[in-house]
This record gives C-alpha cells, sequence and structure tokens, in this order.
C-alpha cells in the first residue's frame, strides 16, 4: 500500500455505518427501541466480541489493557504514535442507538474506507473502545479512560461496586476482557472523538457539526439520610423522623442552587433508593446522588459549598442525620487547538453548517485530552433527545459526522504526521 502524494478525495459510506449502527442496536435491544448495554454485562461482552472480529477482519491488531479498554491498530507508513479515534460501546440502562456506539462504528467506518482504498496515512489509526464511559453501573464515568490518564488507578476501579454488590473486575473477568496491557502504556499521538450533541443547540440552529471547544466540569455526590422506621398510622407527625421527606427537600435544594446558577449550570438526582420502601413504613433511610455542571470550575465550587449549607439546613431541623461524600470531580477541559483547526477544516471541506461549543456531557476525551491533544466532532440529535430510548440521530448526519471525522484525521495526518 502507498500513500499518494495528496490526500486522496476519500468518502465514507453512511449506508454501511448505518447498517452497523443497526445491528449493534440489536445488542441490548429494549422494546421502546433503545438500548441497555451496561458496562461488562452480557451484552457488553457481546458488543465487545463484535467489535474485535469487525476489527480483525480490516487486518487491525487488537490489544485490550488491564481495565478492559479495546484498541484495534492500522499500520501507518511511519513508526509514529497512532492517531487514535475513540468512544464507548457501554449504554445507560434506557440507552439510544447513538451515544458512544456513533463514535466508535464511526471510527470503525473511518478504517473500512481506509481499507478499501488501499490508502495508507502517515502515522497508524488506533480505533479505542473506552470501558465503562457511562458510569451508570459502576461510578464514576469515564472509569478506564481515567485510569489511562492516570486519573484514577486499576485497583480503584476493579474496586468499584455495582448497586448489587458485583465489583468492575470480577465482571471484567468474567466477560473475558481483562486484558494483560498496562493501562497508558500505549502512545497516543492524538485523539479524536465523534459523538452526538445530547443537547438541543445544533438542532435548533440547523447546524449539522458542533465544533467542540471542550468539556464542562463535572461533580457527583453521593448522599445517605438516615431517619427512623415508624409506624405511618401511629407516629404523630411531630414525632416523625423521615428521611424520603429530607431527601425530598434535598432534590428541590440542587434544583434551586442550579437555577441560581443559570443560565449554565445544570443539577441532578437522578438516583434514589429509599429504605424499606414499604407503603406503611415511615423510610428510616434514603441513599441518593447528585450530579452538578457548570463549564467553570469556580462556580461549581460555590455550588458545592451552597449544596453542603443545604444539607444541614434542611435535614437538622427534620432530626435527621446524613453522610455525604464526593465521589468524583472532573475539571473543566480544554482541547488542543491544533485538532480543533483539522475539525473546523474537514466540516469546511464538506460544505457543513458548524459552530463552537462546550460538551455538556461527559466524554472519554475529557480524560485523554490529559495525556494527548484530543478533540470532538458533535451531530445533532433529535429534540437533544440523549440517555433516552428515543434518542435519535439521522442517516445523513451519522454519515456527515463520519466524514469530518475522516476528513478530520487525513488533516491531522497531512500536517502533523508527514
Ligand atoms: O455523564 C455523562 O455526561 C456521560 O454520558 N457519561
Ligand atoms: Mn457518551
Ligand atoms: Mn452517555
Amino acid at each position: 500500500m502507498s500513500a499518494p502524494a495528496a490526500i486522496p478525495n476519500l468518502q465514507i459510506e453512511p449506508q454501511r455505518l448505518w447498517d452497523s449502527l443497526m445491528a449493534t442496536a440489536k445488542i441490548g435491544a429494549t422494546a421502546k427501541g433503545g438500548i441497555k448495554r451496561l458496562t461488562l454485562s452480557d451484552e457488553d461482552k457481546r458488543v465487545r466480541d463484535w467489535f474485535r472480529s469487525q476489527c480483525e477482519a480490516l487486518g487491525c491488531t487488537l490489544g485490550v489493557d488491564e481495565v478492559g479498554n479495546m484498541f484495534a491498530t492500522r499500520a501507518g507508513r511511519l513508526d509514529l504514535p497512532p492517531i487514535c479515534i475513540g468512544s464507548h460501546l457501554d449504554t445507560q440502562p434506557t440507552g439510544g442507538k447513538f451515544d458512544g456506539v456513533l463514535g466508535v462504528l464511526g471510527g470503525l467506518e473511518l478504517l473500512r474506507t481506509l481499507h478499501a482504498s488501499e490508502y495508507q496515512t502517515n502515522a497508524p489509526i488506533m480505533l479505542v473502545n473506552w470501558t465503562n464511559e457511562e458510569g451508570s453501573r459502576f461510578s464514576p464515568a469515564m472509569l478506564a479512560s481515567g485510569v489511562f490518564a492516570g486519573v484514577f488507578t486499576p485497583d480503584y476501579a476493579f474496586t468499584r461496586e455495582d448497586r448489587d454488590g458485583h465489583s468492575f473486575g470480577d465482571e471484567l473477568k468474567r466477560i473475558g476482557y481483562r486484558g494483560d496491557e498496562k493501562p497508558g502504556a500505549r502512545q497516543i499521538g492524538a485523539m479524536f472523538e465523534l459523538h452526538i450533541e445530547q443537547g438541543p443547540i445544533l438542532e435548533a440552529e440547523g447546524k449539522m457539526i458542533g465544533i467542540v471547544t471542550g468539556v464542562q466540569g463535572i461533580r457527583w455526590f453521593e448522599v445517605t439520610v438516615a431517619g427512623q422506621d415508624a409506624h405511618t398510622g401511629a407516629t404523630p407527625m411531630r414525632l416523625r423522623k423521615n428521611a424520603l421527606l429530607g431527601a425530598a427537600r434535598m432534590i428541590d435544594a440542587v434544583d434551586e442552587i442550579a437555577l441560581a446558577h443559570a443560565p449554565d449550570a445544570v443539577g441532578t438526582v437522578g438516583l434514589i433508593e429509599n429504605h424499606p420502601n414499604s407503603r406503611n413504613v415511615v423510610p428510616g433511610e434514603v441513599f441518593f446522588c447528585v450530579d452538578f455542571r457548570h463549564p467553570e470550575d469556580p462556580v461549581l465550587d460555590a455550588m458545592e459549598d451552597e449544596f453542603r449549607a443545604a444539607l444541614r439546613g434542611v435535614l437538622e431541623p427534620l432530626k435527621l442525620t446524613f453522610e455525604e461524600k464526593r465521589i468524583w470531580n472532573s475539571p473543566a477541559v480544554k482541547f488542543a487547538p491544533e485538532l480543533i483547526e483539522c475539525v473546523e477544516a474537514g466540516a469546511r471541506k464538506c460544505g457543513y453548517r458548524s459552530r463552537k461549543m462546550v460538551s455538556g456531557a461527559g466524554h472519554d476525551a475529557a480524560y485523554i485530552a490529559r495525556v494527548a491533544p484530543t478533540t470532538m466532532i458533535f451531530v445533532p440529535c433529535a429534540g437533544g433527545r440523549s440517555h433516552n430510548e428515543l434518542e435519535s440521530t439521522s442517516f445523513d448526519e451519522c454519515g456527515a459526522g463520519a466524514q469530518v471525522l475522516l476528513e478530520a484525521v487525513l488533516e491531522y495526518d497531512k500536517r502533523f504526521a508527514g
């Protein structure tokens, strides 16, 4: 295979990409048209096996590290650090067909296009499936890209447990994807991540491509509120220690804190467990998780202080005690200007309308940006819906994102790997 002088006009095949998206959507398909493919579940194993076979069919070499990150490499003309294309194949419990998957399959389509055209890039191309991006089953999110970037240790990852007490390490072994590579030992020259926006901006503005300049800061907290189980009939209101009432007021307080830092702050309680959760027992214990996000870390500091003040102010008058722990702090991230320029050049070459934006959602790119120049490419999703079984990105939008990904990678290869 040889590399012609100038970059040929390579075109991805949008139908081949779409067919792969629909084929993988069957792995963990839900009745409402979404996907439930929780990290390290049997469905995750099936899609990993499918991914491995697709990459091997293209002659890629496959590697798996200790936390299950999968690396498929296509050799380049020169022995350089690879240009990486990565995202994730795990989903939320009520996930959609495109979150994460488009980034991995858009990269697979790029490899298929290079393979079919026999064009060889200067730098190797490495396609990555990062383990546990979602953080739904095992918190925090972006766990394995975080291990790769040195944010977490492998042992920290192995000991993370789901709400049923299964550990990440055991589940990784169970599905046969606990590799032997040291996470982070592998070099990355640059990383591009294609992803759906998961918000309403591109669609509202009629833009096809999001030129992502960074990712907002994210902080997760776990709270256990303790009161006293009591009889709902025989216990007077003044004698109650109702943990669920306290949690309910805290859910409202989290909402108020985010609204107080409008327009960019967001605050959510998405997971709550009420005990004993019986119709005629005043709940004595409630566990819930808080997700705060903002583009500026100092604002997140203020929100965190207000949150702790609210815990005391809300729960103590209700005679409740509580334990609170910040379990995740992912600072705001800025992407590499030279890669952003390659994406802009790619969008321009394809003639797509685009706009710069910061990602509201977290992504593996946020952590890989710590160890290599990194950036992202967004495409719209209908109504901005994501983490929702109705998530929908069109055939044309998927094709556009993959084509811009190809152009950006070839542009980077020409500018920086020649
Ligand atoms: O939480 C996030 O933003 C990502 O979807 N894991
Ligand atoms: Mn994602
Ligand atoms: Mn997600």
